[in-house]
């Protein structure tokens, strides 16, 4: 039986999920709570290998219904043998990325089919759905000079996936949207467009109905 919350943070690239979440556990950890932080793709040793496969592989690139395929074993091995024995134990699960994300990258962005992508999904994690996702909402633009001052500051380059190019990008925020238009009860729509201290306000107000 699911004692602990579980909480997702999705959006596009540089949306501010990793520093939302950092914010959260502090807070959550002040209050008493026993908190995980976990991340899509990886999250265990296998999972983790996973996503250096997904991430930099060049040379011979996944095609969509691998990549998807490899997205989904890596979620499989993070819920059984980390996230479901959390929430089991009353431990709070915040995950950056979950499910939402196959269904905007996968689905609404390499144009899988969305009914097979949801049965495949719920096999790979058991129907384990988040109590609460925080959808981090920004234009394409502004993530996009986020990635690029982040990557001067760390000498760091773009991934395989962050150069999906301009109507990639269009399509999976209008992804999103449509699924948080869908279950609009689970997922919460955040302005991140303003500064870490405004979007944590936002976050906190998401926050109320489960604290
Ligand atoms: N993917 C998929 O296709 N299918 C799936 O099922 C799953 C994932 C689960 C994982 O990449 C990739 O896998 C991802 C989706 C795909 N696609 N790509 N590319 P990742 O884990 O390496 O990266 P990410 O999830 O896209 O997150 P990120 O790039 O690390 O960004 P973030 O966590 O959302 O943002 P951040 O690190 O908090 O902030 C980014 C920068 O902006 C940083 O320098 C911050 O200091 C700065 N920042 C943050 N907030 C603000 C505000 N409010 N104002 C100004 N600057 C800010």
């Amino acid at each position: 039986m699911k004692k602990g919350r579980f909480i997702t943070f999705e959006g596009g690239e540089g949306c501010g999920k990793s520093t939302q979440i950092k914010r959260l556990e502090s807070y959550l950890k002040e209050k008493g709570v026993e908190v995980l932080v976990t991340r899509e793709p990886g999250g265990t040793r296998l999972a983790e290998l996973i996503r250096g496969l997904l991430k930099d592989e060049k040379d011979d690139p996944p095609c969509d219904r691998a990549e998807l395929l490899l997205f989904l074993a890596a979620r499989a091995q993070l819920v059984k043998n980390v996230i479901l024995p959390a929430l089991e134990s009353g431990v709070w699960v915040l995950s950056d990325r979950f499910s939402d994300s196959t269904f905007a990258y996968q689905g609404y962005g390499r144009g899988l089919d969305l009914e097979i992508l949801k049965i495949a999904n719920d096999f790979a994690c058991d129907s384990l759905k988040p109590d609460l996702t925080l959808l981090l909402d920004v234009p394409p633009e502004v993530a996009s000079a986020r990635m690029r001052k982040r990557e001067k500051e760390t000498n760091t380059e773009a991934d395989r996936i962050e150069l999906a190019g301009d109507e990639f990008h269009r399509k999976l925020r209008e992804g999103f949207h449509a699924l948080a238009a869908d279950e609009s009860d689970r997922i919460h729509t955040i302005d991140a467009s303003g500064t870490p201290d405004e979007v944590w306000e936002a976050v906190c107000r998401s926050l109320k109905r489960l604290i």
